[in-house]
């Protein structure tokens, strides 16, 4: 299968496929899957260039509101993860992957599919310390800290992957993924490279490859652990190849290539030819049914707080069994294709200034019909939910025997299906050492309420004794 991998593409869906059709034609090949290793800018209009983090200079809606509005249609199946420059409003809605427009797939923060055979994993965003343990907890209208946050790599969708079960070593000689995606580079993987050469293309990365931190942390345990066969990544903005070695024998091995942004007499585009190593007999794009099994098993996990429970990143408590594998193939009634059923979920470029609406939040309905069928939580629903005005505080009970109750009504929700109500703290902290749990803001909200309770209950005593006086 011949896939055409694009280093960052900057909203350049125009030139890829040109440059495409010509090299076809050239060199009389016929190419089957686009990969854009992120900065993919999926921007429909005026306001989702508000909420992506670029400078002013960059701010230009290029060319993705064609294909989104259908005027025209990407002639290949293309496949992205986000980067650092992204709609990042819209891609929020499609957390687990989804269509943005006709023929072209955001994997979501972190999935796997197959086509044709070919297992293909992929994550978006970079990596930020401060912001790799927190939930996914951004929601309109972003400030300048979220717009930038909101991209940031979290742990929590990085451990999903390392619950995938690890192709063994050398025996049989099968890997777990043909090809894994991220837009940052795995650290220090340019160690297994030409470094000379790097930093001859690249002197300001010196100080970086001497402090050993050239990279995204986070990747490392996922190469380690996935061995894929092929590794592609961007944001670096230089073509740059690498190989690692799992086996002693040289056998497991993954080839890491990064490639160029979109610029002309850059090396952004490289076609490869890669073997299935899947039986297949679909032509089109599929979920893949472990993961889908561990989205599952880890629906629990989600937070839409800053601060949230992350288990560490080669605990197992996650893993899936055959049979759990088996049940969600029955959801999905054992027909695991993605529907290509993109629809405009948001009204494009000419209607979209003017509307103050369009700074609430939203789901997208292909995610709710996804969420719905697997039995996970969306997000999105998750966030609106939490954004619901609460109850008049003033009407807070000063019974002691309530006052437990009450605050987890104000915290939590009180309904059975609401998802807010499954993710509290406590819920999560059975993992013991293996979770980082900071329970700081839930033990500041509790010392105000009581606070709160104290105050009325002198105010209460004080009003009586004066009332009593002046009868
Ligand atoms: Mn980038």
């Amino acid at each position: 299968m011949k896939i055409a991998v694009i280093g960052c593409s900057h909203g350049e869906l125009d030139r890829i496929y040109e440059d495409i059709t010509r090299i076809e034609s050239e060199q009389k090949i016929v190419i089957d899957l686009v990969v854009i290793c992120g900065d993919f800018q999926s921007v429909r209009n005026e306001h989702d260039l508000q909420c992506m983090a670029v400078p002013v200079k960059y701010r230009e809606l290029r060319t993705f509101h064609k294909y989104y509005r259908r005027v025209v249609t990407a002639p290949k199946l293309t496949l992205f993860v986000g980067g650092n420059h992204e709609a990042s409003n819209y891609l929020q809605t499609l957390g687990f992957g989804g269509w943005v427009a006709d023929n072209i797939y955001y994997m979501g923060y972190a999935s796997v599919v197959n086509f044709r055979g070919v297992r293909i994993g992929g994550v978006s965003g970079i990596h930020h310390r401060f912001d790799a343990n927190c939930g996914h907890f951004e929601r309109l209208p972003f400030d300048e800290s979220s717009k930038r946050s909101i991209y940031h790599m979290r742990q929590s969708d990085v451990y999903k992957l390392m619950q995938l079960n690890a192709g063994t070593d050398a025996d049989d000689g099968k890997q777990t993924l043909d090809v894994m995606i991220s837009h940052d580079w795995p650290i220090n993987i340019h160690s297994c490279g030409n470094v000379q050469y790097l930093l001859r293309r690249k002197k300001h990365f010196l100080n970086d490859i001497q402090n050993n931190c050239l990279g995204n942390p986070l990747l490392e345990p996922l190469v380690r652990h996935l061995k894929p066969r092929h590794w592609f990544s961007a944001h670096l903005h230089v073509r740059f190849e690498a190989l690692v070695n799992h086996t002693e024998d040289l056998k497991v091995q993954t080839r890491f290539l990064a490639l160029d942004k979109v610029l002309p007499n850059r090396q952004y585009m490289e076609i490869l030819d890669i073997e299935p190593s899947l039986p297949s007999s679909s032509d089109c794009l599929e979920y893949d049914a472990e993961w889908l099994a561990i989205l599952k098993s880890t629906d629990k996990l989600l937070s839409i707080d800053r601060k949230c429970s992350v288990p560490a990143m080669w605990s197992t408590l996650h893993k899936v069994t055959e049979s759990d594998i088996n049940g969600v193939k029955q959801l999905f009634d054992n027909d695991l294709e993605i529907p290509q059923n993109f629809e405009v979920s948001e009204p494009a470029l000419e209607d979209s200034d003017s509307d103050p609406q369009r700074l609430r939040n939203y789901t997208n309905p292909r995610t709710v019909e996804f969420c719905k069928r697997l039995g996970i939580t969306d997000p999105m629903a998750a966030i609106i939910e939490a954004l619901k005005p609460l109850p008049n505080p003033d009407q807070i009970s000063i019974s002691d025997d309530e006052e437990d109750e009450d605050e987890e009504q104000t915290l939590y929700g009180t309904s059975d299906d609401n998802p807010l109500k499954r993710h509290k703290p406590e819920d999560t902290i059975d993992g013991g050492d293996l979770f980082f749990v900071d329970k700081g803001t839930e033990l500041l909200k509790k010392m105000k309420t009581k606070n709160r309770l104290f105050m009325a209950r002198v105010m209460t005593t004080l009003l009586n004794a004066i009332n009593r006086r002046t009868l």
